[in-house]
């Protein structure tokens, strides 16, 4: 399959259902009145980002894109059957921009992610939704609304966690294939790859995304050679594989044309992080290799990998670097997923007086003191009265203590009585003795 990663779409969402006139005749029902419904909405235009497309060239091929339109409403007050979505299917990734091309509606860079580009109208109100007191047989209705359309650029920007750059011939097709299951074309002439090819690349237990980048020479941000169009591949990457062939000359002039190229490009390009190769040392002298590698080190002013995409030799090394970077950066990326997650707030009043059951049981802290040498409040004392207070205070306590000495040893303790066992008959109260009225009035007079 052809990779294709622009693409134009002319768009068209669906019209509305006009809504029906119409009156209601049967036998036997005089003055039916109003009986015509709505129209039907018509179909909204949807992009959904899905996993198992990798380009655009579908829409090479369809490049018009129409949601149907809503049905008429129909009598007896029958609304229209709404039209259909249409679903722009993309493969993650895409970016989708207005006829401009740089006004971005929507990034779809999660899978299943779904985004309305354009609304479909919706239906009319038929006549009998006009019907009132003072006009009781409409015989009007409204139309639907009418369909939108637009053009939209998509552009695929892969979603690599690591991108290789670098003159034609450096070896980036060879470096893939050594490192991953695909299979690019390579061969020794310049521009071999013509657009970019994904690797999978499994290093110590985890793995990543490489994307191979067709070559970039001195003025592609013109437009020579492939341009930098394919350079929008690498903005989603978190690190990117500078390789520079070691076979050739002026290696420091080499590295500047391509970090040239970059800064001219913008997009935050020449801020990535980089890791800097020089390849084919396997075709290098000891002497040659060390000059290189001054040469290269003296240009990029950081330390150099010296590898080999055909004998293996430091890929590993390389790998792990690459690795470091793409770690920080998911770990970067799941530290904000987790800050950014909307906390659940209370909205109505059910959901505030939901009781969450799952929720751990902390024990209590107390902090405060206990209820009952709170409720003792500690009175302010004057340092002159204190003295006084506390002496007396001290003789009251004395005196206590000497009568409850006293009292001990006075008062013999007797043993309490023991309660009598309980026998099988309870004893019958006291009947309430019911006074006489004379009784009761010579008992109050005595009282007064
Ligand atoms: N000796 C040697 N040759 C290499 C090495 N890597 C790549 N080559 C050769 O260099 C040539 C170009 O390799 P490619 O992998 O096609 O280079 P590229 O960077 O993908 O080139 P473009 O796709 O044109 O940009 C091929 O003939 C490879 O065999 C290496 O490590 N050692
Ligand atoms: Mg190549």
């Amino acid at each position: 399959m052809r990779f294709l990663d622009v693409a134009k779409v002319y768009a068209q969402s669906g019209a509305g259902g006009n809504g029906c006139v119409a009156f209601r005749r049967e036998k036997f029902i005089e003055y039916g009145g109003p009986y015509g419904g709505d129209g039907g909405r018509g179909g909204d235009v949807v992009a959904e980002a899905v996993e198992n497309l990798n380009t655009l060239i579908d829409y090479r091929f369809q490049q018009h894109v129409k949601a149907q339109s809503g049905q008429g409403g129909l009598g007896k007050v029958m609304t229209g059957k709404g039209g259909e979505d249409a679903v722009m299917k993309v493969p993650v990734g895409t970016e989708i921009y207005e006829e401009d091309g740089e006004t971005l509606i929507v990034d779809m860079a999660t899978p299943g992610q779904r985004f309305r580009l354009l609304r479909g109208g919706n239906g009319g109100f038929g006549n009998a939704h006009f019907k009132s007191a003072t006009n009781q047989a409409p015989s009007f209705a409204m139309p639907g609304q009418p369909a939108e359309e637009k053009i939209f650029i998509l552009k695929l920007k892969l979603i690599a966690d690591a991108g290789l750059i670098g003159m034609p011939n450096a070896g980036k097709s060879t470096f893939l294939a050594r490192v991953s299951a695909a299979r690019p074309k390579i061969a020794d002439y310049p521009f071999t790859t013509l657009e970019p090819q994904l690797g999978v690349v499994k290093i110590d237990e985890s793995d990543f995304v490489l994307a191979d980048l067709p070559g970039l020479i001195e003025g592609a941000h013109e437009g020579v050679g492939l341009g930098d169009r394919f350079l929008g591949h690498a903005e989603r990457c978190a690190t990117i594989l500078h390789l520079i062939d070691g076979t050739g000359d002026a290696i420091g002039k080499t590295y500047k044309t391509i970090r040239g190229e970059l800064e001219a490009y913008g997009e935050g390009l020449a801020e990535k992080p980089e890791i800097v190769a020089l390849n084919k040392i396997d075709a290098l002298t000891p002497a040659e290799l060390e000059k290189k590698r001054a040469a290269l080190e003296k240009a990029c002013g950081r330390k150099v990998h010296m590898i080999s995409g055909v004998s293996g030799q430091g890929v590993s090394a390389v790998l792990r670097a690459m690795m470091r970077d793409i770690g920080r950066r998911r770990a970067e990326r799941a530290d904000a997923r987790v800050r950014l997650r909307p906390v659940a707030v209370p909205r109505t009043r059910a959901e505030r007086q939901t009781v969450n059951f799952n929720a751990p049981i902390v024990p209590q802290i107390r902090t405060e003191a206990p209820k009952a040498e709170r409720s003792k409040p500690v009175a302010k004392v004057n340092p002159a009265k204190k003295s006084r207070a506390m002496g007396l205070a001290e003789a009251k306590a004395k005196s206590a203590k000497a009568r409850s000495e006293e009292k001990a040893k006075t008062v013999i303790a007797r043993p309490r009585p023991k309660p009598k066992p309980k026998t099988g008959k309870a004893k019958a109260r006291p009947k309430a003795v019911r006074h006489s009225a004379k009784a009761r009035a010579k008992k109050k007079q005595a009282r007064r």
